[in-house]
């Protein structure tokens, strides 16, 4: 028989060889027609599969929650700071990505692996949170530097109520807020900040939708994909900013002397 030639790529989520490109097996023109949008692109791309309703909105919702909060965040801080030393579109966006990471909006793979291992294991909030802290680790998808039990976070909230009326099960988000509510007695900024529910909420949809294996869970946990969903969204803000300071031709950016402490 033929023998093929050795290749140096493997591809599975899209081909682009025929009449038009697949994603996942499903050409563009269907995608079209069928009037899919953005959370289904993302479960095909992602996913390798088409994802009922309620996932591929929870998804959109998500990114709608995450694209920007404001120009005094770690990324748009960034993203500012790089337009105005002059710099284009591409240099501006990865300078604020380059601030995603465990304190800032990168929490949500690790949300969801802690909080995953310690339902699984049965550890109550008190267990949990304790072990962490005696480990040195703070509770990836709890604090905020704004937010708290007074001031809620309103993307939280929305996530919630979203999920409580369409997902078949949120055991993980109900753990979560039960570790929330035990991190609030230490101090009254230990909420379940955004990371926290997206990712003890995306647990719920990986196991209540009925369309992953419990092998395949441990794979998108173990691999880390969530936090993509942080990066996707905030890129939109990102950029907004970039154009924002371009358009008004802001100058380059120096920190005032006043807000510094020199000392030896
Ligand atoms: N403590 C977020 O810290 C922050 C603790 C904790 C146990 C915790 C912190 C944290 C985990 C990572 C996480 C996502 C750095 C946040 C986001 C997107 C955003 C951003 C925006 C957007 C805030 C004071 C005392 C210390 C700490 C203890 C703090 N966190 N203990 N578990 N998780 N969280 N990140 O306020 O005894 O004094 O030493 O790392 O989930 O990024 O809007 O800004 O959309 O852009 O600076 O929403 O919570 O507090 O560092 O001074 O700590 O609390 O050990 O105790 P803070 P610190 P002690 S959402």
């Amino acid at each position: 028989g033929k023998v093929r030639a050795p290749t140096h790529i493997i591809s599975t989520i899209s081909d682009d060889r025929g009449e038009e490109p697949a994603y996942a097996g499903v050409p563009m023109s269907s995608i079209v027609e069928q009037g899919l949008g953005a959370g289904d692109v993302i479960s095909l791309l992602w996913f390798k599969r088409g994802l009922p309703r309620y996932c591929t909105r929870f998804i959109e919702i998500c990114i709608v929650l995450c694209a920007d909060h404001g120009p005094c965040v770690s990324g748009a801080h960034n993203t500012i700071v790089t337009a105005r030393a002059g710099k284009d579109l591409v240099s501006s966006l990865v300078s604020g990505l380059l601030t995603i990471g465990p304190r800032f909006g990168g929490a949500i793979d690790d949300a969801a692996r802690y909080f995953k291992e310690a339902y699984d294991k049965g550890l109550t909030p008190y267990e949990f949170v304790e072990s962490m802290k005696r480990k040195g680790i703070r509770v990836p998808g709890i604090g905020h530097r704004i937010k708290s039990s007074d001031n809620r976070d309103k993307r939280v909230e929305l996530l919630q109520r979203f999920a409580r009326s369409n997902f078949p099960s949120v055991k993980y988000m109900e753990y979560a807020v039960e570790v929330e509510t035990y991190t609030l007695t230490k101090a009254n900024n230990l909420v379940l900040n955004v990371d926290g529910a997206i990712g003890s909420l995306f647990l719920d949809l990986l196991a209540g939708s009925g369309m992953f294996t419990k092998q395949e869970i441990d794979e998108i946990v173990g691999i880390g994909y969530l936090n993509g969903l942080f990066v996707l969204a905030r890129s939109i803000g990102l950029i907004g900013h970039t154009f924002d300071q371009k358009r008004l031709k802001q100058p380059l950016y120096r920190h005032p002397w006043e807000d510094v402490l020199y000392t030896k």
